[in-house]
């Protein structure tokens, strides 16, 4: 018989709608040949209901596709809704779903599943944590305080470290939510409270100047290989456009992206390189996109992990690899085989 794949979307965190776009373009990409698809929705309020089409959703934030205002969901049991499943692609974003909680509700079941374990997804969700790893690693990150939780702003020799803007971000969230740059220290604490809104772990990070973004999709084949693709980038197309924000991502035309991006082939090395070494630092398996700041001394620096990528038909993780060589089909059972592959338990 066929694969039977749980494609578990939606959920909890600020990325609901984004997660919901993922499932509903990932759906149609799954080699029906191999795989019996098995669409699990989350709501935002934590519910799990089966038969949920992600293409059949309504538009909600961003006009992307959302499980929010549904009254007519039927609530049953994760593990319900995950019998006779043989493995798990949780394609959900953010909090309570990319950071290791349903991963670890996974490991109890003893499913298999797409993507890092328990201990990644929740190192990568966590900046402050994410880049303590990195650093030990000796791998290069920008500068930043992790402003404790009784803090409500930074310290004058803070101040002084970071410099201005900074950009104030909460600690776990995604999709640039919650998260502000700061160029007047008279707006810092507005924009500390606006990330508590989501987290109350709150990053403040010096802001790199002209900074070139750059994005890396890493793979791990079953055989145990990881790979990095091509180094894509995200530009923006006008001067006054500041930095990637949430409407940059998914609502207007700001960005745009050079697949692969226009690099000299040493710094393209390095960086796939650098991409490999920081998803074995964080201890990740399956996937995760590496994305970078180049700044302009041409210096390499880690921005952050993200363990369950967008994929969206926009999304650079897919568009990496098949940019690399890779099309979108192959992609998915790749990241399937090599979760079947790895199984479950401690590996
Ligand atoms: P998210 O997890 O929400 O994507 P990021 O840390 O990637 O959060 O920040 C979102 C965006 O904010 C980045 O893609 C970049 O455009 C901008 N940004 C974040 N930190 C910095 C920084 N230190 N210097 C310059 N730009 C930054
Ligand atoms: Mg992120
Ligand atoms: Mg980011
Ligand atoms: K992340």
């Amino acid at each position: 018989r066929k694969t039977r794949v749980a494609v578990v979307f939606g959920g909890r965190s600020s990325e609901h709608e984004v997660s919901c776009q993922s499932a509903k373009s990932v759906l149609p990409h799954l080699d029906a040949d191999r795989f019996e698809v098995v669409p699990v929705g989350i709501t935002p309020q934590g519910q799990w209901a089966l038969g949920t089409d992600p293409n059949a959703l309504e538009a909600g934030a961003g006009n992307l596709p959302t499980l929010r205002n549904r009254t007519d969901i039927v609530a049953i049991e994760p593990g319900q809704a995950l019998q006779d499943v043989d493995v798990v692609f949780p394609l959900l974003h953010g909090a309570w779903g990319e950071d290791g909680t349903i991963q670890g509700l996974l490991e109890l079941g003893g499913l298999p599943y797409v993507g890092p374990g328990v201990f990644a997804s929740a190192a990568a969700m966590d900046k402050i944590f994410a880049k303590k790893i990195l650093q030990a690693e000796g791998l290069p990150v920008g500068k930043f305080v992790a402003l404790d939780r009784s803090a409500t702003t930074l310290t004058l020799d803070e101040r002084e470290h970071l410099g201005l803007p900074v950009f104030v971000k909460p600690s776990r969230a995604g999709s640039s939510v919650g998260i502000s740059k700061v160029s007047d220290w008279a707006d810092l604490d507005a924009a500390i409270f606006e990330a508590r809104q989501h987290d109350p772990k709150v990053i403040i990070e010096g802001a790199v100047p002209n900074v070139r973004e750059i994005e890396l999709a890493v793979l791990e084949f079953p055989d145990g290989r990881v790979e990095a693709s091509l180094p894509a980038e995200l530009r923006a197309v006008a001067d006054d456009v500041e930095w990637y924000d949430f409407n940059a991502k998914y609502v207007d035309d700001t960005y745009e992206a050079d697949i692969p991006a226009k690099l000299d082939d040493d710094i393209t090395a390095q960086l796939r390189e650098m991409a490999v070494t920081a998803f074995k630092a964080l201890d990740c398996q399956g996937l995760s996109r590496v994305d970078f700041f180049l700044t302009e001394q041409n210096e390499l620096i880690i921005n952050e992990l993200n363990t369950m990528p967008g994929f969206t038909p926009i999304s650079m993780y897919p568009k990496a690899w098949e940019a690399t060589g890779m099309d979108f089909g192959t992609l998915l059972t790749t990241l399937i085989e090599t979760a079947i592959a790895r199984g479950s338990g401690l590996r």
